[in-house]
């Protein structure tokens, strides 16, 4: 019996990715070893590669066992992944870039008319027997009016199309302008919130854009705007966002992602302004499965030829 190539692997897997790796590979789950830092001393130079998701993240000392190998990510976000790290130690990364971008964009939008259209409480009116003893009380348009992106990038865009179809005057908020596109770009971000009545954030999560919506952003964002985050948690200031709904200075939130999650903050649930979706932009069948095979194509392109595919950018 010939040995398999042994793929280190940082967190659970999707069960579907988990057996098609387990065709060619022995999977050793790290997230099971007693002592870690041990476990990736003995065990340096004995990985192929190593597998996480955006959620798990890889960190240094993982870097470091991996040396020289590969580390494929199921997930387009790498702000869990240390990237000095990788560099520091020769270790090429890939991500799941394009495939997740139109469902994640669908999601922004149902976000969207789901928060100001009110129709989960809408659908709990007609299933709490309600609806015979009067009307549903009305709701914010979404057509034609003001968006504001966080971030245009690949899903930033892909929202931007669809806010076309919308009617929607479309502005965005970005380190540089965009060329050769029809939407206003603002660099001043309290501007941008000021003149939307839906802010929608879709840029990456790390330092870099920890808190970007503060207090004052959503101060200028006003009583009648909608904050939509289908982006990372730690881009929004929660404890702020909080506040700000309690103290009706926004109108509403609807968010695929929370800074801590899967925990939901007391305050963020039972509000009719609020709805919150468990990270579920990507999760569709379709999506998921092109992801799957990404990174698989990803680890082969890797051990065929010194290099991934689909890089972090
Ligand atoms: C993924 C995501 O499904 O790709 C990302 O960065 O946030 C999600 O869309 C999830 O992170 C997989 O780990």
């Amino acid at each position: 019996m010939t040995l398999q190539p042994k793929l280190l692997i940082l967190g659970p897997l999707p069960a579907g990715l988990q057996k098609d790796l387990s065709h060619n590979f022995e999977l050793v789950p790290l997230w099971t070893v007693e002592d870690r830092a041990s476990f990736l001393q003995t065990h340096q130079g004995q990985f192929a590669g190593g597998v996480t998701m955006s959620r798990h993240g890889c960190q240094a000392d993982v870097f470091a066992c991996l040396r020289g190998t590969v580390l494929v990510c199921f997930g387009v976000g790498f702000d869990g992944i240390d990237l000095s790290a990788a560099k520091n130690n020769h270790v090429a990364v890939s991500t799941t870039p394009d495939v997740l971008t139109d469902c994640v964009a669908d999601i922004a939008f149902a976000l969207m008319l789901g928060v100001a259209r009110q129709i989960v409480p809408a659908a709990q009116f007609v299933q709490a027997g309600k609806w015979s003893h009067g009307a549903f009380g009305l709701s914010t348009r979404v057509s034609g009016k003001r968006l504001g992106i966080v971030g245009l990038g690949r899903i930033g865009t892909a929202i931007a199309k669809r806010a076309q179809g919308f009617d929607m005057a479309i502005s965005y908020f970005a380190r540089h302008p965009v060329k050769g596109i029809p939407f206003a770009f603002q660099a001043d971000l309290l501007q941008l919130a000021a003149n939307s009545d839906f802010l929608v954030i879709a840029c990456k999560g790390g330092a870099e854009t920890r808190h970007l919506i503060s207090a004052e952003v959503l101060k200028a964002l006003g009583p009648k705007g909608f904050l939509i985050n289908i982006a990372r948690g730690s881009v929004i200031d929660e404890q702020a966002l909080i506040q700000a709904l309690q103290n009706q200075e926004i109108a509403g939130a609807g968010l695929d992602v929370l800074a801590h999650e899967p925990q939901v903050p007391e305050a963020l649930l039972n509000n009719h302004r609020v709805l919150i979706l468990p990270h579920v932009a990507a999760s569709t069948f379709e999506t998921r499965s092109a992801m799957e095979k990404l990174v698989i194509d990803n680890l082969n392109s890797f051990l065929n030829t010194g290099k991934v595919l689909t890089p972090p950018v």
